[in-house]
């Protein structure tokens, strides 16, 4: 018995301790880009919006990027073998990192089984989901005013917007379910403005992960 134990963790070392892994969660247009640019300056995280990275392929006209933009043209979600593949890489080149924001993703129960699977192989996990509470009415508001500057083609339509929010509630809701069940899961008012909203987030994080080292 003893051995066994001894054999365990020789080859399950302990967890990255002084990683800080963190999921921002929620409806197209809550706000997930905008919060990120903050926490990752205020805790020296590496970004990850899968959002940027496909428009990123699209700007350069690969055939990830062609592909890409026919569907989220149409408000679907891009296949999750393309994503997984995007974010695998960015974890393995960036093994030294003191942590990582996942923004738009994970979108689907899929690619968050995925992505605790490849932290896992990493020795680390997530640790908080932030959930982002933004109602409809004011999301539609925000979306037609970012339709006015972004230059995305999947802002300027209406049915495509409707499109994106049907698409959420079906594929990407129960990702949050995934995260709850492993008490992860922390809901944070998205109303109000950025400065507000930011302090909101860092002061949950700081709570819930911090605290708790
Ligand atoms: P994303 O790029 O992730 O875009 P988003 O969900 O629309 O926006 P976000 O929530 O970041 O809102 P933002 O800060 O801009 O995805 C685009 C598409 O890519 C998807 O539809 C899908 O097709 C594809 N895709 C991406 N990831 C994928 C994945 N994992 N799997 C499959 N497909 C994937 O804020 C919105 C607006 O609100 C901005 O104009 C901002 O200025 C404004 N705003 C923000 N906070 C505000 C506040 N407090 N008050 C007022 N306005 C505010």
């Amino acid at each position: 018995m003893l051995n066994q134990y001894v054999v365990y963790h020789y080859i399950c070392p302990k967890k990255h301790e002084t990683m800080l892994n963190v999921i921002l969660f929620g409806p197209p247009g809550c706000g997930k880009g905008t919060q990120s640019e903050k926490l990752i300056g205020h805790y020296g995280l590496v970004h990850i919006s899968t959002g940027d990275l496909l428009r990123k392929e699209i700007a350069l006209c690969t055939p990830l990027g062609l592909e890409a933009k026919s569907l989220m043209d149409k408000g679907h979600l891009v296949p999750d073998e393309i994503v997984i593949g995007m974010i695998s890489g960015i974890l393995t080149s960036n093994s030294k990192a003191k942590g990582f924001l996942f923004d738009g993703f994970p979108r689907t129960i899929p690619q968050a089984e995925s992505l605790d699977k490849l932290l896992d192989l990493n020795r680390t996990e997530i640790d908080i989901v932030l959930s982002i509470q933004v109602n409809e009415e004011e999301l539609i508001k925000r979306m037609i005013k970012r339709a006015e500057t972004s230059g995305r083609s999947d802002d300027a339509n209406p049915e495509v917007q409707k499109k994106r929010q049907e698409v959420y509630k079906r594929e990407t809701l129960p990702v949050a379910n995934h995260y709850k069940a492993k008490e992860k899961l922390e809901l944070v008012d998205g109303e109000g403005s950025i400065e507000e909203i930011s302090a909101r987030l860092i002061k949950v994080i700081d709570r819930v992960v911090l605290t708790a080292q």
